[in-house]
């Protein structure tokens, strides 16, 4: 942990009222209607699915080609959502005698959508209807080909619609302009369910049953729709079905990630089944995986499972090192102290996961990135963004450069020309540097509510599982505690994690656990005053339930006048600070400014012990606190900057500022003279001491 977030709290009054309450508040769920329908999701509270535009004529395109013994192709995407969609369609007509072939296109050969090798396997299958899931919304030429061909077109998806619409038998979306469906935030197996939904009432045959829900449930969370309305009453009895192990492919995929003894919640499907399924589609062909979701037949999902485990350790180790050359050239050539957004583009990378690599590359930057890969001539890639900036408009001012582009504002998929590379960087970074406010890229956390530890019960934790399934559009609340008594901080799980306990001094003492969290082993320790920010979750063991606090962020409680006060000054590394106004505001002996020998001895050996082979990137607070601690003595960000600009005046190290008091720290190599360099022939050093000469 080198970077502090920080924390927005949306309800700041503890006690105002009993915790579900303020959350369900603050959530614009307040009244007793929409309440009830958000606390018990029911199959009854599914809209209408004939209110989706062309749903009627879908259905009488569908049951004529079904009537009439036509060939039906089922053509759907390589994402989880497509793949979900397809296999939910196909299991569907294949219950009710209903033959038909599904079609899944190549990610690397044909892209997305309906591509010419579609049409041409479609009118090879002798197909008489094509219905298209997941995708199609924007394939004018192709729609017009199958029409000539004499293939009728039933077409689903949830894509942003073009102005003009393919001529097709019907275009099922809820984003069409002329929708007058509750919603528009349907995935694409979503609105293959309303086909189904509504096709069982065409057709006189009874809903499916519970199993194909798991489906409905996988799409959607992979899709990363909001987890509201229509969407969270399918994911809610998703979920169900996947406790209750009832599809085979899935129950057998869960069993080889050695998932199968736990509770599935939508994380489950998101960090587990979901890049699994994906895996084979980014590497290539995604047969095995929408085979998984269509067998019935235990042994053969095993295998399949089994196969997509491999494919994406496979894909993790592509990843991996992708990741390793996108790092080195970042930190070899990106000039930290620009506004510049991270873009990198080569060949060979495999564009299967740049998407990934680019996430990567955000979390240990806090930058937005763009990562293009493919082949020379022409990269294919992603972006994504941090903090506020809109990466969708970043693209959007470099649009001219672009082949094509599209997405949404935290996240979009680019292809460019490498030729037209450099113009596009160059307008992008110009765009950046235009949005200064918004250039902070600093990481921010919200939270729900503050809290006390009584709060903290096991019948609050029952309440607020309510929310439940969490994810996009109805994240996991998560509470702010203040001043609490650290009294346990142990690592666990091969020094991964973090176990603690906490105390104010009133309640009982809780109990806690920080995943992933032992960078900040030399932050803390026990005796140490914390904030807390963290979800309130139920521990099950040996058939014992206890309260426990899943934290994902630890301030500090205590932080000196001085610490809080100096990285708001508006220019921090002023070279000539004013240490007597400083030192007035907050109250100190001016002494307490300056940086004594044995400070300088002190952080010297810490930089050099922990980053002589790599630069840091870190905000000066958590560094002067780390180091302090690591020689049991105190030092405040203040005095770290000052010690930090000698150093760089006596060729030490580099420090790039990145706003208030992140910096970038590159130590220098040490040279054959370093025993001769002198602190004290420092400007700085000079007019610390003429300032405290003074006092
Ligand atoms: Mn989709």
């Amino acid at each position: 942990m080198l970077i502090q977030k920080e924390w927005k709290i949306l309800d700041e009054q503890p006690g105002s009222a009993p915790l579900l309450e303020r959350i369900l508040q603050s959530r614009h769920l307040g009244d007793s209607k929409a309440r009830e329908r958000f606390l018990e999701p029911r199959l009854e509270d599914l809209h209408d699915p004939f209110l989706l535009p062309d749903m009627a004529l879908a259905c009488s395109t569908i049951q004529m080609a079904v009537e009439d013994g036509r060939a039906i192709v089922i053509h759907g995407d390589y994402d989880v959502d497509g793949l979900t969609a397809t296999a939910l369609l196909t299991r569907f007509f294949h219950q009710n005698g209903i033959p038909c072939v599904p079609l899944i296109p190549d990610r690397l050969v044909d892209g997305y959508g309906l591509s010419e090798s579609s049409v041409e396997r479609t009118l090879a299958l002798g197909a008489g209807l094509l219905i298209t899931v997941d995708c199609g919304v924007t394939s004018v030429q192709a729609v017009d080909q199958l029409q000539t061909a004499g293939v009728a077109v039933v077409i689903t998806d949830h894509h942003e619609c073009p102005d003009i619409l393919p001529r097709a038998q019907a275009v099922v979306n809820p984003k069409r302009s002329d929708s007058l469906y509750p919603t528009t935030s349907l995935s694409g197996v979503g609105v293959t369910f309303k086909l189904i939904q509504a096709l069982c009432q065409v057709l006189h045959v009874p809903l499916p049953d519970l199993t194909e829900y798991a489906l409905v449930a996988l799409g959607t969370v992979a899709d990363v729709v909001p987890l509201l309305d229509e969407n969270r009453i399918l994911v809610y009895q998703g979920l169900g079905a996947l406790n209750r192990h009832l599809h085979i492919g899935l129950t057998e995929l869960l069993a080889v990630c050695a998932q199968n003894d736990r509770g599935v919640d939508a994380g489950t499907i998101g960090y587990t089944l979901a890049p699994r399924l994906n895996a084979a589609g980014r590497l290539g062909a995604a047969m095995p995986a929408l085979e998984l979701l269509l067998t019935d037949d235990r042994t053969r999902a095993r295998e399949l499972a089994l196969e997509l485990q491999e494919q994406n350790s496979q894909r993790q180790s592509l990843e991996a090192a992708i990741l390793a050359e996108a790092t080195a050239e970042i930190e070899a050539s990106f000039d930290f102290t620009s506004p510049d957004l991270i873009v990198l583009a080569r060949a060979g990378w495999h564009t299967g996961v740049v998407g990934i690599v680019c996430s990567r590359l955000v979390d240990l930057y806090h930058r937005p990135v763009i990562v293009l890969g493919g082949e020379s001539g022409r990269f294919k890639g992603s972006a994504r963004t941090c903090g506020n900036f809109d990466i969708l408009e970043a693209i959007r001012a470099g649009a001219e450069h672009t082949v094509k582009f599209g997405g949404h504002r935290k996240a979009a998929g680019i292809e460019i020309d490498e030729s037209a590379l450099a113009d596009f960087r160059r307008a992008v970074n110009a765009y950046a540097a235009s949005q200064v406010d918004r250039l902070a890229f600093r990481p921010e956390l919200v939270a729900d509510a503050l809290v006390t530890l009584d709060d903290l019960s096991e019948s609050n934790a029952v309440a607020l599982q309510q929310l439940a399934p969490f994810g996009e559009g109805n994240r996991q609340p998560l509470l702010v505690c203040r001043n609490l008594a650290l009294t346990e901080w142990r690592l666990v799980g091969n020094g991964k994690h973090v176990r603690i306990a906490v105390d104010d001094g009133k309640s009982r003492p809780l109990a806690g656990i920080a995943f992933n969290f032992s960078q900040a082993d030399d932050l803390f320790s026990a005796g140490d005053q914390v904030d807390l920010l963290f979800a309130l979750e139920l521990n099950q063991f040996n058939g014992r339930r206890t309260v426990q606090l899943q934290i994902r962020d630890i301030h500090p409680s205590v932080v000196t006048e001085l610490d809080r006060i100096w990285p708001l000054q508006p220019d921090v590394f002023d070279p000539q600070p004013d240490l007597n106004g400083l030192a007035r505001i907050c109250q100190l002996p001016l002494d307490h400014l300056l940086p004594d020998r044995d400070d300088y001895v002190m952080a010297f050996q810490y930089l050099r012990t922990a980053y002589a082979e790599h630069p840091v990137q870190t905000d000066l607070s958590l560094l002067a606190r780390r180091i302090a601690r690591s020689y049991n003595r105190t030092l405040t960000a203040f005095k770290l900057a000052q010690i930090l600009r000698v150093f760089t005046e006596s060729s030490l190290l580099t420090v790039q500022h990145l706003g208030r008091d992140r910096v970038r720290i590159a130590l220098l190599p040490a040279r054959e003279d370093q025993a001769k360099i002198r602190l004290s022939d420092a400007p700085t050093y000079q007019y610390l001491k003429a300032q405290g000469g003074l006092a």
